[in-house]
């Protein structure tokens, strides 16, 4: 029996939300109904090995979760006092774009004016004494700098859209930080470096063409429209991607990992598409 990929990815992708969207004090709820859709499409996976890994990728992440809740209490609650303000942005859909607005919301996107949270796994603290920003890898110089050293670096105010794959846009976030390319110039990428595995503290990442980091509008962030960031929204440092889905955009940003060869991140791994360009639709890799 060979299921239809598609319907096998659906029932994972509505796992995913059901994790993504989990709100403060509803995990277990969430993993819950996550599981339900893993375990049915590990059934449906029955002989296709590559849909089977994915499933079981996420079970495993669910594993991990349960025991990682258990053993360390202190892993938890690491929302900060600020974050309570926009807690209920999730949902506000609009579908009467402004009159602007049409060529600037890519193929399946609906607009959203607050702003949702969404990750997996705990937000993460912030430990100002031993935060490192590092780049390795493919390049000339490791760099290695505190987070007073990412403040102190050129500062710039870059205005974007951001495009998440569940099917929200909000546009026109004003996001001021340092340029991804300020912080890579420094490393001096080696001339066969073609991609970039942006790691976040906790085990999430996402790779990204080099060329796509190094465009101008591409942004180590702490702020966005003129406030400081929220943990949720990943204090003390983002990376902003706007070029491409925002599952590529990671919180809490650590490191760059400089590769001569492509290597999939957190979400690419579990079947989303390698590249993630939201006028291409480039949703999932199955597609
Ligand atoms: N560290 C980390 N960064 C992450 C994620 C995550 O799970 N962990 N989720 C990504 C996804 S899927 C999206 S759409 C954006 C959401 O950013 P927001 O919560 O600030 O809206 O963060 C991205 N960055
Ligand atoms: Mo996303």
């Amino acid at each position: 029996m060979s299921a239809d990929r598609g319907q096998i990815f659906k029932l994972l992708e509505t796992g995913d939300n059901f994790l993504k969207y989990a709100r403060p004090g509803r995990e277990e709820r969430a993993a819950a109904k996550a599981r339900k859709r893993f375990d049915k499409a590990l059934a449906l996976a029955a002989g296709d090995l590559e849909m089977t890994k994915q499933v079981s990728l996420r079970l495993d992440d669910l594993e991990r979760r349960d025991a990682g809740d258990a053993g360390d209490p202190g892993a938890s609650g690491t929302e900060g006092a600020e974050d309570g303000s926009d807690d209920r942005d999730e949902g506000v859909l609009t579908h009467d774009l402004p009159a602007h607005a049409s060529e600037r919301v890519p193929p399946g996107q609906r607009l959203v004016h607050r702003w949702p949270v969404l990750h997996v796994g705990m937000a993460q603290r912030f430990h100002p004494r031993t935060w490192r920003f590092s780049v390795s890898g493919a390049c000339a110089t490791e760099v290695d700098l505190s987070y007073d050293e990412v403040k102190a670096l050129p500062t710039v105010e870059m205005r974007s859209d951001f495009h998440c794959v569940t099917g929200w846009s909000k546009l026109d976030n004003l996001w001021m930080g340092v340029q991804a390319g300020t912080i890579l110039a420094m490393a001096a990428p080696a001339p066969d470096a073609t991609h970039v595995l942006v790691h976040a503290q906790g085990s999430y990442s996402a790779n990204l063409p080099l060329e796509v980091l190094l465009e101008d509008q591409c942004v180590l962030a702490w702020s966005h429209n003129w406030a400081d960031l929220s943990v949720r929204h990943g204090w003390p440092l983002r990376l902003v991607a706007p070029s491409l889905y925002g599952w590529k955009s990671v919180k809490w940003v650590r490191s760059f990992e400089l590769m001569t060869e492509d290597r999939r991140g957190f979400w690419e791994e579990r079947g989303y598409h390698n590249l993630g360009d939201p006028w291409r639709e480039e949703r999932f890799s199955y597609q």
